[in-house]
């Protein structure tokens, strides 16, 4: 059987790394060979971490977009494929991405579609950014970013509402409706990671279906730049010291005093996470709007140390977001816990420049 790329897409927050992950777990107890891709502007991501707790292999593609560093991305199915024998690669590209169609999928088939199947593209929204943009709003977001939120929708073959365990039936069926109608040319699915509801309707969709990449969005890349431009990036491991810190409330502290200080700025968050990990366990927190959106999951217990991953995606300049982050960091350790930088890349996404950008739709061969 020929091995299968599958890509989720979707906004900052919208559930990606959670769906690759309980989607990971479902297909390896189906017995078959998991790669995942992950991929940022810089290195050190929570979701690598995260994943690495599945029994997938994992691959960072980091320094750029799938779509700008194209031969990082097919170097590494190509390694998962043969290197590792990987039957199915789940791969997840940066949030603030689109015009994956014409820059990843066609490009894809082109090149390679003897060699492997390409699903169709998947892309995930949040019920609440999902409603927003419905009403004509633009999720609390810059224009040009909400902008880039259309675009993934427009493109997508498969549009999945996310987070349905947050709704009622009815919502999620209204939800559903209003979305095909805006999107007709798109399967829309509803789903839940937390709860398993719709998660194997997806699969089997995107385990059976051949057509990916059926259609092209017209993109300006100049509102697609500033998108992602308006927003602030950093990626940061610390080493953490103390004697006795329960880690989990230390998680919680942090992301609360962030989010203070981000709500108090008026920065819209396009997500902040944080991984905290001693050993094999882990606490892994999220925040992904103003407070009320945190969310910590898991556990790492008390202990005397510790190695945290934290990325955070928000509406401001880097430089204050470093600020920020770093004077929190140094305010919840206070005189308890002590901090040392292992990696710090702070930045603003630069002009997107993909390797390829096809103008046509490239026929899906026979496989
Ligand atoms: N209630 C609920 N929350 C979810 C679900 N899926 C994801 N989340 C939460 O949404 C937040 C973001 O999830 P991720 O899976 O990290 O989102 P992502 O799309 O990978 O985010 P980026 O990698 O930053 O673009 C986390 O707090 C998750 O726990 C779900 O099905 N239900
Ligand atoms: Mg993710």
């Amino acid at each position: 059987m020929q091995a299968r790329i599958i890509l989720v897409g979707g906004f900052l927050g919208a559930g990606k790394t959670s769906l690759l992950f309980e989607a990971a777990n479902i297909l390896t107890k189906r017995g078959k060979r998991v790669g995942l891709i992950t991929n940022d502007q810089a290195p050190e991501l929570v979701d690598t971490t995260f994943l690495q707790h599945t029994k997938g292999t994992i691959l960072e593609v980091s320094g750029s977009c799938f779509c700008c560093n194209y031969e990082g991305f097919t170097e590494a199915i190509l390694h998962l494929i043969k290197d590792q024998q990987t039957d199915i690669i789940m791969a997840e590209p940066v949030g603030s991405c689109t015009d994956l169609s014409a820059t990843v999928l066609q490009p894809l088939k082109d090149h390679f579609g003897k060699d492997f199947v390409i699903a169709p593209l998947t892309v995930l929204i949040g019920p609440e950014r999902l409603s927003d943009l419905l009403d004509g709003g633009d999720s609390g977001l810059h224009p040009s970013a909400a902008y880039i939120i259309r675009k993934q929708l427009e493109e997508a073959d498969i549009i999945v509402i996310s987070k349905t365990d947050l709704l009622t039936p009815d919502t999620v069926k209204t939800l559903k409706i209003r979305t095909a109608k805006e999107w007709p040319n798109a399967t829309v699915l509803a789903m839940s990671s937390r709860s398993g509801e719709g998660l194997e309707m997806w699969l089997d969709e995107v385990i059976k279906r051949v057509d990916s990449g059926t259609r092209l969005a017209e993109i300006d890349y100049d509102i697609y730049a500033e998108g992602e431009a308006v927003l602030g990036w950093l990626n940061a491991t610390l080493k953490l010291k103390g004697e006795s810190v329960d880690w989990d409330r230390f998680a919680e502290n942090l992301l609360n005093a962030l989010s203070r200080q981000f709500d108090d700025l008026n920065s819209e968050v396009g997500h902040v996470k944080l991984i905290i990990e001693a050993g094999n366990n882990f606490v892994i927190g999220n925040l992904t709007g103003q407070n009320e959106s945190l969310e910590l999951r898991r556990s790492t217990g008390v202990g005397n140390e510790a190695k945290m991953t934290l990325n955070a995606r928000v509406q401001m300049e880097p430089e204050n977001l470093k600020n920020i982050v770093l004077k929190e960091i140094a305010d919840v350790c206070g005189t308890e816990v002590v901090s040392e930088i292992l990696a710090l890349k702070c930045l603003s996404p630069g002009r997107p420049n993909p390797t390829h950008r096809y103008k046509y739709v490239v026929t899906t061969p026979e496989n």
